[in-house]
């Protein structure tokens, strides 16, 4: 029989959700797995993914064809068909409240599997939370923490390529955080990525255009700018929320956040409906839309901010 591979999103809860399901098929099944990451352009063909494969998904579109699957996304299902095709077995399992993918596989395979996790992979999960509902205490904490999960999650940012991303799921498997974030590799990753985000801060005022009600609204869309997602809360941390336009590889992205540590309170907006109108989406405390040109998505943003400092206007 061919050896199953596990496909996985490229991100902090995606390396651990492909890491713990790796070692649970070897332990539990006797199942020696490969894995390797997905991408947001493989969707296009998603009916015919892993045609004549055997294959698993973590933390990524639900497909009907997978042998094991588990996800946390709200927006897992590409079309009602595919919704219709799901339901909870001993193989799938889907839950959006779960705050990241790493905790629901390890429910999953205490309650169908009999398995009891390891206080490694416990700890991945307890992080996993952290980082990818960004959790953290503090500004601080997200942009400087050096917790051994922040520093891998941080030299994800400048990974060198996709292998090396697999390679990480490997020692993920074997290794605690502490032993993946020190390994030589990570280290000298996580040190360029610190250069980044310290260039990125000292960067970022000079793209703020201006703050009005408790929103900042700025224009990152320079290629010669870095960024650090939380960049606009660390110089600005009274705002509620942060509007600006970046580069994207093909165009520009109007990106939007609330301010996790000083959130809006009765006057806030459901972020992600507010993006459907300009053709995009989100949450309800992020989202963004990829207008067409840059001058469309400077307007766009603009009209954001205004409106969600008008519902957070007193008068
Ligand atoms: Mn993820």
């Amino acid at each position: 029989m061919d050896s199953l591979c596990i496909h996985y999103h490229r991100d902090f809860d995606g390396l651990c959700s492909a890491a713990i399901l790796a070692a649970l098929l070897r332990d539990q099944r006797g199942e020696e797995c490969t894995w390797e990451s997905v991408n947001y352009d493989q969707r296009r063909d998603w009916e015919n993914f892993g045609a004549g494969t055997r294959f698993a998904i973590v933390d990524f579109h639900f497909h009907p064809e997978a042998e094991y699957w588990f996800d946390h996304h709200p927006t897992t299902f590409l079309t009602p068909q595919l919704r219709t095709l799901y339901s909870p077995s001993a193989r799938w399992a889907w839950d959006e409240a779960s705050p990241s993918c790493p905790p629901l596989i390890l429910r999953h395979a205490r309650e169908h599997w009999g398995y009891e996790p390891s206080a490694r992979f416990e700890e991945m999960a307890r992080w996993s939370d952290i980082v990818d509902a960004a959790r953290y205490d503090s500004v601080d904490q997200a942009i400087f923490g050096d917790e051994p999960a922040l520093r891998i999650a941080r030299a994800l940012t400048v990974a060198p390529n996709n292998d090396w991303i697999d390679g990480l799921v490997g020692t993920l498997i074997a290794q605690d955080l502490e032993q993946v974030a020190s390994s030589a590799t990570v280290e000298k990753a996580h040190q360029r990525a610190a250069r980044n985000r310290d260039r990125a801060l000292e960067q970022f005022p000079q793209t703020v255009i201006g703050e009005r009600e408790g929103v900042l609204l700025y224009d990152a869309s320079s290629s010669k700018i870095r960024r650090e997602r939380f960049a606009a809360f660390y110089h600005h941390s009274r705002v509620h929320y942060a509007v600006g336009v970046i580069p994207t590889r093909s165009g520009f992205h109007v990106t939007c956040g609330e301010n996790p540590w000083n959130p809006p309170g009765a006057g806030g907006c459901h972020i992600g409906e507010i993006m459907e109108r300009y053709g995009g989406g989100g949450h309800r405390a992020v989202g963004g839309a990829n207008p067409d040109s840059l001058d469309d998505a400077r307007r766009v943003a603009a009209e954001i901010a205004g409106e969600l400092a008008s519902a957070l206007s007193p008068s």
